[in-house]
């Protein structure tokens, strides 16, 4: 399959990320995208393409204006406050106190973010912009007419939600493409999101819509980030119950589980009837990730690319997480390599 991939990633190179109480160097790297383009080529998945320039207009299908445009200015608004130094928030918003824009950067950075982990920098709009470009080329690819395109976004997408950033995520690029099936003309499109976090994002911003039904297997929010979302319960509100599904696993879930929650989901999938797949696909599920507590090993992303061909829809890759860095190549090309066995 094709795979679309742009060195604009590397825009996005954060210093620190708060993590166990430390200041630590990012895990969501630029190294992690020169590994997996490194593996497409060497297998031979088949041609790297670049992205097409669609601008913000499709991001903003999906996120409010305010939030993009927070995001176009928030680094020169942060370094005339501060200086050129990373830019990451301090608090949050508590039950009970407003929500309400406000003036300044601090606030700005607090209102539209949920973590301490996904630091904003100099490149940040121009890497979230093409990483969205990506995935909507890939779109292209697929309502073109491809059986499996690999999107090699960098940074990720699926934490962010219609107004806010987190989890290394700041535009959400499966969501973006879903959208972008739909506007051209899919009737039902399904996200499945197999990476180890829960796909919050994803699911907030289609949570009371039936035509973009989101199925998530995760690590337990009740263990795991990003904590607030995620459980079994969660089904859809009003028109989108129902078209919502959420197999959480608990701390050290391996292939019995994993596999077991899988068939699930293709099932449910599959009772859908979807015209085309979005995967956002994380291989933080590995045993040696270094944030994540799931074992998968490296012959069970060819099980998850099968088991997901076997639905035999147009599907689309969208690359999230996965911090293994080393072997992270090995993990998502199996998967795309068992799609297409
Ligand atoms: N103790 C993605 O995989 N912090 N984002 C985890 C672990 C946030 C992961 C802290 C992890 C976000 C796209
Ligand atoms: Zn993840």
């Amino acid at each position: 399959m094709k795979t679309i991939f742009t060195e604009d990633h590397r825009l996005q190179d954060g210093k620190a990320e708060l993590i166990d109480g430390k200041l630590m160097p990012c895990f969501e790297m630029p190294r992690r995208a020169e590994i997996l383009i490194a593996r497409v080529r060497d297998q031979k998945l088949g041609e790297v393409l670049a992205p097409e320039k669609f601008g913000a207009d499709p991001v903003l299908r999906v996120h409010k204006p305010e939030f993009v445009r927070f995001l176009e200015t928030a680094w020169d608004e942060w370094v005339a406050q501060h200086g050129s130094y990373d830019a990451l928030p301090l608090n949050w918003i508590a039950p009970g106190m407003r929500r309400l824009l406000p003036e300044t950067i601090d606030g700005k950075l607090s209102y539209f973010s949920f973590d301490a982990g996904t630091p904003i920098t100099a490149g940040t709009w121009r890497a979230a912009i093409a990483s969205a470009e990506v995935a909507m080329t890939g779109m292209k690819l697929v309502k073109g007419g491809e059986r499996g395109a690999f999107s090699l976004c960098r940074p990720p997408g699926h934490h962010a939600g219609s107004d806010f950033y987190g989890g290394y995520c700041f535009f959400n690029n499966a969501a973006i493409a879903a959208q972008g099936f739909r506007d051209g003309g899919a009737a039902r499109v399904a996200i499945l999101d197999v990476d180890y976090h829960h796909g919050n994002g994803s699911q907030e911003i289609f949570y009371k819509r039936d035509d973009v039904m989101t199925i998530s297997i995760h690590a337990d929010p009740k263990q795991e980030f990003p904590f607030f979302l995620g459980h079994a319960d969660e089904r859809g509100e009003g028109r989108g119950e129902g078209f919502h599904l959420n197999l959480p696993l608990r701390w050290g879930a391996a292939w019995a589980e994993y596999g077991h929650a899988l068939d699930t989901a293709m099932r449910r999938l599959t009772e859908f009837s979807p015209d085309v797949i979005v995967v956002s696909l994380g291989v933080d599920t590995f045993e040696k990730d270094p944030i994540s507590k799931f074992k998968l090993k490296h012959e069970d992303y060819l099980r998850i690319g099968e088991a997901i061909a076997a639905a035999g829809k147009p599907t689309l890759f969208i690359m999230e997480g996965g911090y293994a860095v080393e072997e992270l190549g090995i993990n998502a090309v199996n998967v795309l390599q068992g799609f297409e066995a």
